[in-house]
């Protein structure tokens, strides 16, 4: 048994387990930027472990990229780079996992460990259709499933032995929430960024002419801002959670109207809109209503245009993406939840 686990894996072996494993990567680093809810810490445990695995598997591939370079291919060129993206998505991963280094020239970390990590996709999915490589049914052989869980064991003991050693080193690491996010200037409504998703901006807006539009069974009413100002005066104060998916998050008292009491009867509907000025709109379950909140105020001040004046969505429990700034519509329907892209597109 000794023996098989010490061969090394066929080549083909070796380049199909790394696709299984980036694969894995990508499927929870997805999945880390999804979640907002304790379960989903399985997942983030999960991407730290996979990331682990292709660590351990780079020393075969090392040796399988250095036979395949010695054929000069004009395509190679391709291939280091998509090499050099997943080593630098990896560092930047490493870096905002351990709190090395939080920042980049003013920039969260974990983006740039998103943005090359979305970049190597393309090079990726190219790199697999010109050198496919297929499975075997002898791929299956006890001495390769030997070698493999030992992989597998070596990047559990590495994931765990990197978590232990970044807290032994007391770096800022441990101090993240399970979805992986530093707190950030909580209590300090002038602490934390204003946050687009992707191309959203700032609108301009003109308190006078704003109007927050509510669509339900009974048909749409306009309210103005004076009409919002004035529920809200008798509205509630909640202290919630933001968590961006940028790597940071805040805890704030955000003063507003809970999106329940503007929306009594909601016989009929199977989801909520939830628009902004700017068309950025995310779509809620039902029973997500109740703990929304519309706010005009965080920290007992009025919003500043950046974070979302005149009114935006408070959705403590979800990611950041699903707090939408500037809402100019709130709105019943009749389509599921999930009909809606997984991420906002704007
Ligand atoms: N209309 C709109 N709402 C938005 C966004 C956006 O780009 N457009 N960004 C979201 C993201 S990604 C986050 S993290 C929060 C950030 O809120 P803040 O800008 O008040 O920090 O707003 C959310 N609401
Ligand atoms: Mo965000």
């Amino acid at each position: 048994m000794l023996r098989a686990v010490r061969r090394r894996l066929p080549a083909r072996v070796t380049n199909l387990t790394l696709l299984v494993a980036l694969v894995l990567v990508f499927a929870t680093g997805v999945g880390a930027v999804a979640t907002g809810s304790a379960r989903g810490r399985w997942i983030v445990l999960g991407h730290g472990a996979f990331a682990a695995l292709v660590v351990v598997l780079a020393p075969a591939k090392i040796r399988i990229v250095r036979a395949a370079l010695r054929r000069h291919r004009a395509s190679r060129f391709a291939s280091l780079l998509l090499a050099a993206l997943i080593v630098v998505a990896l560092v930047a991963g490493v870096l905002h996992s351990t709190g090395l280094v939080r920042s980049i020239d003013g920039q969260p970390t974990l983006w740039f460990h998103i943005a090359f990590a979305l970049a190597l996709v393309p090079l990726l999915v190219w790199h697999l259709v010109a050198r496919r490589v297929l499975p075997r049914r002898t791929d299956a052989s006890r001495r390769v499933l030997l070698r493999t869980a030992w992989l597998v064991g070596v990047a559990a003991v590495l994931d765990t032995g990197a978590t232990l050693a970044t807290g032994a080193a007391g770096l800022p690491g441990p101090r993240r929430r399970f979805t992986g996010s530093y707190e950030l200037a909580s209590f300090d409504p002038a602490g934390f960024p204003g946050t687009i998703w992707l191309a959203d901006a700032v609108p301009e807006v003109d308190p006078a002419a704003w109007r927050l539009t509510v669509v339900d069974a009974d048909g749409r009413r306009d309210l103005t801002l004076m009409e919002l100002e004035e529920l809200t005066a008798t509205g509630v104060r909640r202290r919630a959670l933001l968590d961006c998916t940028s790597g940071w998050y805040t805890v704030q008292d955000w003063d507003g109207v809970r999106v329940g009491s503007l929306l009594p009867d909601r016989s009929a509907a199977r989801s909520l809109l939830v628009h902004a000025v700017t068309g950025y709109w995310v779509r809620f379950p039902l029973d997500d209503i109740d703990r929304l909140l519309l706010a005009t105020a965080v920290g007992g001040a009025p919003l500043t245009p950046a974070h979302g004046y005149p009114v935006r969505l408070v959705a403590h429990g979800r990611r950041g993406y699903w707090w939408v700034k500037w809402v100019d519509r709130i709105e019943l329907s009749a389509d599921p939840p999930w009909w809606q892209p997984p991420f906002p597109l704007t």
